[in-house]
């Protein structure tokens, strides 16, 4: 196993952005793929390594996306890719439903062990997470025998028909692709920067609802992301979690923590539930998992996932065995490397040099979020509005410097940060800084 970076840990930007390699291969997407599936940076990648990408041009960006909390380990973590070849020389499928194979169970058994809650624990794999999010409605409605499914504003939980009905934002993931399936209820959670309110506060205001609009008896699940993600790194107040987990627990509701962005170590904690104080009976994952491929996974109280009849779970692809494998080589990569502390400590130099920059600047109205998930709210100093353009340019400003910066939030006016744990300290602080000069460029708005 090498220490050595498979690529130079520098950003370095050898031509225009984007470069002509770039620029052939985005005519041929443009011809090719549907307009549908957008992307948001202009070039191709070739290849990546722990805090760079580099381009089909040559260019290195700094990556502060890692494929959307996905790359966690990186994107060619070594112990990953060893797992992977080895598995690939063995075989690449042979459907757990038909010939099981030890990679998934031994996938589950980690997943059971790790996953918070004393109690015994069973699990399922899938492939995307917004399956994993289905399958958790599934073994929920089958436990409870009831249809009703509650979520929060803001809340983002996939693209299929069930988890778009359940996602919050209408543009850009729902428009056009109605009508969304039926027993679905929104309800107000928990935005300090917006509502103003306690933990206790927000989750009265949440509780309430639920009880007045849709009735414990109606309700299978409450699904609830610990720190939301495309909807704004939203961390909820203090006590918010507790309250409502405990509402469900009184009601035999089953709480579904979707850590399908926050889980494996992102939050400088396996889970984001550890940090909240909570204990989910079911707790979806995905992303950080499997460094890379596709592999995700409904975890829960054994009687809960048990309620799913023979077969009433599956997938032809869910648990593959090169995805497994994969989680497995993670899983043992955030163990031996530290990884749990790492994104502490890219935490905290996130969050210093993010809150030094508040001090000149009100148009951050925010920073906010929990180790390596942290994100920079940018609003109108005057109003407190969201200022969305700002961080359309600020993040184009960066990209254009050789930053990989992604946007977010329902107004699109958050800035996010989610860096490979693997990023070095001098890559970490160069990439951050490459966003706060550009928000300096683009002029105070006083
Ligand atoms: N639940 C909490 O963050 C995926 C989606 C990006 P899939 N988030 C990134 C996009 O524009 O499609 C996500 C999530 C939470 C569920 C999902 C869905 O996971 O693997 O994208 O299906």
């Amino acid at each position: 196993m090498t220490n050595v970076p498979a690529i130079a840990q520098e950003r370095s930007l050898r031509t225009d952005l984007p470069g002509p390699a770039s620029r052939e291969l985005t005519a041929r997407k443009n011809a090719a793929v549907a307009r549908g599936v957008g992307t948001t940076m202009p070039v191709f990648a070739d290849q990546a390594d722990r805090g760079i990408l580099r381009d089909v041009d040559g260019n290195c960006f700094v990556d502060l996306g890692a494929g959307i909390a996905v790359t966690s380990v990186g994107a060619a973590a070594p112990r990953v890719v060893a797992a992977v070849r080895d598995q690939l020389e063995h075989f690449t499928h042979t459907c757990f439903m038909v010939t099981p194979y030890e990679g998934y169970v031994a996938v589950c058994e980690k997943l059971n062990e790790l996953t918070p809650g004393e109690f015994e624990k069973k699990s399922a794999l899938f492939s995307s997470g917004a399956e994993a999010v289905e399958n958790a409605v599934k073994v929920a409605r089958a436990y409870t025998r009831r249809p009703a499914v509650v979520v929060l504003d803001h809340a983002y939980h996939g693209r299929t028909n069930l988890t778009m009905a359940m996602t919050g934002k209408v543009v850009p993931y729902k428009d056009g692709f109605g009508p969304f399936s039926p027993e679905v209820y929104r309800v107000p959670g928990s935005y300090p920067l917006r509502d103003g309110l306690s933990g206790e506060q927000a989750a009265a205001r949440t509780i309430e609802q639920i009880t007045r609009m849709v009735g414990p008896s109606n309700t299978a699940c409450v699904v609830i992301e610990p720190i939301q993600g495309e909807g704004g790194f939203i961390v909820p107040a203090d006590g918010f979690l507790p309250a409502v987990a405990r509402w469900c627990s009184d009601n035999d509701v089953v709480f579904v923590a979707d850590e399908i962005q926050t889980g494996f170590a992102r939050t400088g904690a396996w889970f984001a539930s550890q940090l909240f104080g909570i204990v989910p009976d079911v707790v979806t994952t995905a992303k950080g998992m499997a460094g890379g491929l596709p592999l995700s996974a409904v975890t829960g109280r054994a009687d809960i996932m048990d309620a799913a009849g023979v077969s009433g779970l599956g997938g032809t692809y869910g648990g593959n065995p090169l995805a497994c494998a994969a989680a497995l080589a993670a899983i043992e990569t955030y163990e031996a490397d530290g990884l749990v502390e790492r994104a502490q400590a890219i935490g905290e130099v996130l969050m210093t040099r993010l809150r030094a920059a508040t001090e000149s600047d009100p148009r951050i109205g925010d920073v906010r979020g929990r180790g390596a998930m942290v994100a920079m709210e940018l609003v109108d100093p005057g109003t407190g509005d969201p200022d969305a353009p700002l961080a359309n340019q600020v993040a184009g400003l960066a990209r254009s410097r050789g930053v990989i910066t992604l946007t977010c939030g329902t107004y699109g006016n958050v800035l996010r940060f989610l860096p490979p744990l693997t990023i070095d300290d001098t890559l970490l602080a160069d990439g951050v800084d490459t966003v706060l000069a550009a928000l300096t460029e683009t002029g105070s708005a006083l």
